[in-house]
């Protein structure tokens, strides 16, 4: 029998005592000190969490006599369906963000000018907004292009402030060809569209969450050659909007607040409360639709859905290398993301389409598919 796993065994515990010794005179020294500086800490916090509670004591105080709370400390009050008593008119005369899917670029190139510019733009029936804009629109415009295509950017700032452009369609180097572009500036960049889907573009200048509440946000459709062909092809883009003051009169501007609280008084597509229901989008009975839809946010998903059908073909997060799935009824297109959904309705009528979260219906984000010229209306 070998002696030598004893041998060892027996070395091991020596070496490995020896070892400790050492080990623990540096050890207690360092243990006393820990604790000596947790006894000062806790002493400390004690300290300041008594001071933070005779300091709230003060506030509560204070706030009791009357004193205001510190602007952007609390969100104006929601302005949410505030309608003035002609809306439905107004409605009608409002001329609708188009959604048809616009030609693509013809050739290798595709040239996308974007101007970008301070405009009031309308998001409700007698509400405006402050918005800054791609295009002088919010969203921007649709930009079409086949995969495989040369995108060459020309940025033009019209702004008071700083801004840039950010293309989720793009691989790039986004400190280079997504970079701040000064009042008045220019800046050309390009990228090759490689990967298809539909993307959100917006702008990337810090705080991006302010300048994508503010309105500068758009899709990019990047088609490849094998989709199935459809009748008809629809871009929204869903936003919310946040507001400091009810835009009924002077436009409003964004809350900083609502929006961090997620509390938008607004949710639409293509930039304007339900638009699509006084002007709805259009098919004939046994058309295939195709929406190729981008939730913009800044911070709330839509959960795409058809009212009295199924969504036959989802391409979900607007993955186009892949198969879709079929026959869904609600499909989440994430806040920065997209989504491809084609319906095929065989029987004419009013077709709502929705975010099934449904407290975004409420406010604005629905619209309507009227299949086969139907004559009336339809409310969700
Ligand atoms: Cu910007």
């Amino acid at each position: 029998m070998s002696t030598y796993p004893v041998g060892h065994s027996e070395e091991g515990s020596g070496i490995g005592w020896r070892v400790f010794a050492v080990f623990a005179g540096f050890l207690i020294p360092f243990v006393i000190a820990i604790g000596a500086w947790l006894a000062v800490s806790a002493h400390n916090a004690s300290n300041q969490a008594s001071k933070a509670a005779a300091s709230a004591k003060a506030a509560s105080v204070s706030t009791s006599a009357s004193a205001a709370p510190a602007e952007g400390t609390l969100p104006t009050p929601s302005f949410a369906g505030m309608a003035p008593a002609n809306a439905d008119a107004l409605a009608m005369r409002h001329a609708a963000f188009p959604a048809a899917l616009p030609a693509a670029a013809a050739g290798p190139v595709a040239h996308v000018h974007l101007s970008i510019a301070d405009r009031v733009v309308s998001i409700a029936p007698g509400i405006h907004y402050k918005a800054w804009t791609f295009g002088s629109t919010a969203p921007g415009p649709v930009i079409h292009v086949r995969q495989g295509q040369k995108v060459a950017v020309t940025l033009t700032n019209g702004g008071m402030m700083t801004h840039s452009v950010d293309f989720h369609a793009a691989q790039v180097a986004p400190n280079i060809d997504f970079a701040d572009v000064a009042p008045g500036a220019s800046k050309t960049f390009s990228f090759v569209a490689s990967i298809p889907g539909v993307f959100m573009y917006h702008c990337g200048t810090a705080p991006a969450f302010m300048h994508i509440a503010n309105g500068m946000y758009g899709a990019i459709v990047v088609e490849p050659k094998n989709m199935p062909r459809v009748q008809h092809q629809y871009v929204l883009v869903s936003s919310e909007w946040y507001l400091n003051a009810p835009g009924n009169g002077a436009p409003a501007s964004l809350d900083l607040t609502k929006a961090e609280q997620m509390t938008p008084d607004w949710v639409t597509f293509n930039g304007y409360s339900a638009q699509y229901k006084t002007h709805p989008l259009t098919s004939m009975p046994g058309q295939t639709v195709r929406f190729w839809v981008v939730d913009a946010g800044p911070s709330l998903n839509t959960e795409f859905h058809v009212v009295g059908t199924v969504l036959k073909r989802a391409w979900i997060n607007a993955d186009l290398v892949d198969a879709p799935q079929h026959d869904i009824q609600t499909a989440v297109v994430p806040a920065g993301g997209g989504g491809v959904f084609d319906v095929t309705i065989p029987k004419a009528g009013i077709y709502p389409f929705v975010s099934h979260s449904f407290a975004s219906v409420m406010l604005g984000e629905v619209g309507l598919l009227n299949v086969g010229k139907v004559a009336g209306t339809m409310s969700h």
